[in-house]
């Protein structure tokens, strides 16, 4: 299938998701949410589908919502974001965070509004040097949103996340990997070599055991000590069923590496 504002590809286990709306510095429209959203159906539906990695085209990665969509005259009727929220952003925001395989996001400019979040929603974020994240939305007079309230606080503390929230201040992607808002800043030119090879890494993993730890982490922020550890107990029983352990056991005591099939 061909897209206006994405590109889509599967090959060998890896799905690439690419926004493609360089002029507006990736920002979403509705064509693109409907797209962004076939693309996931895809991966959601696809057989042998391990790991997704999402980026974009052009010195940005996203600047949120397409602000040109949200112009309005005097008279005009207020907008209903919660709306838009409700049909495009938490969707999106639900998927990423509960896909059962990893999902990479290599950032690789500036991430503006939504589109800070939805980077901080993936499971592993890799952003070029260059990169920034801006908390966006004060300076509109708005909330930050898809996720931002829940996952700011979650890694930065209280502090930091109000602070950017409220101020809307730029975080380098130096800042944001030292503050541990994501997992590695890296050179603008090795970004997406970085990217690719961790996708194609993880694509050969066992992606049933991935899809469980990213379900005790999901969980783990709201579970109180002793449900988490019983949640571990009834994923590592359904882990330890699976043919990649009984193959990584077997890889590991015959001294060779192991083949997973994510079974
Ligand atoms: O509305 C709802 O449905 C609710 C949901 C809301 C979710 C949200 O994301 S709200 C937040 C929306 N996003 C923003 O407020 C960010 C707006 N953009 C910026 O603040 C700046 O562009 C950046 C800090 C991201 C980057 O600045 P800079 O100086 O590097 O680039 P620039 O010159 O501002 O932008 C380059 C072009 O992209 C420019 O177009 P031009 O002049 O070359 O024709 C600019 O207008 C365009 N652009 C950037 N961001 C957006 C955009 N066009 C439309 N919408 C954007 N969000």
């Amino acid at each position: 299938m061909s897209y206006d504002t994405i590109n889509f590809e599967i090959s060998e286990g890896l799905a690439r998701l690419t926004l493609n709306r360089p002029e507006s510095l990736n920002s979403f429209n509705e064509r693109m949410h409907g797209e962004v959203r076939d693309a996931l159906n895809e991966v959601e539906g696809a057989q042998g589908v391990r790991c997704l990695l999402i980026t974009g085209e052009g010195r940005g990665f996203c600047a949120g919502q397409d602000l040109g969509d949200r112009r309005t005259r005097p008279g005009d009727e207020a907008p209903d974001l919660g709306a838009t929220l409700d049909r495009y952003y938490n969707p999106l925001i639900r998927t990423l965070r509960s896909l059962e395989i990893p999902v990479i996001c290599a950032v690789n400019g500036v991430a503006a509004g939504a589109g800070a979040n939805i980077a901080l929603a993936c499971d592993i974020v890799l952003a070029a040097r260059s990169a920034k994240f801006i908390q966006a939305f004060c300076k509109l007079g708005l909330v930050p949103d898809s996720g931002g309230t829940w996952v700011l606080p979650r890694l930065l503390g209280y502090a930091r996340a109000r602070g950017l929230a409220m101020l809307g201040e730029a975080v380098s992607a130096e800042q944001a990997e030292q503050w541990g808002m994501i997992w590695k800043c890296v050179d603008d030119d090795e970004l997406q070599s970085e990217a690719e090879a961790l996708g194609r890494h993880l694509a050969t993993q066992p992606t049933r055991g991935l899809a469980l730890i990213k379900r005790a982490m999901n969980l783990a922020s709201s579970n109180t000590l002793d449900e988490q550890l019983d949640l571990e107990r009834d994923l590592q029983r359904e882990a330890g069923r699976s043919e990649d352990y009984r193959e990584g056991v077997t890889a590991f005591l015959d001294k060779r590496q192991p083949i997973f099939r994510g079974r």
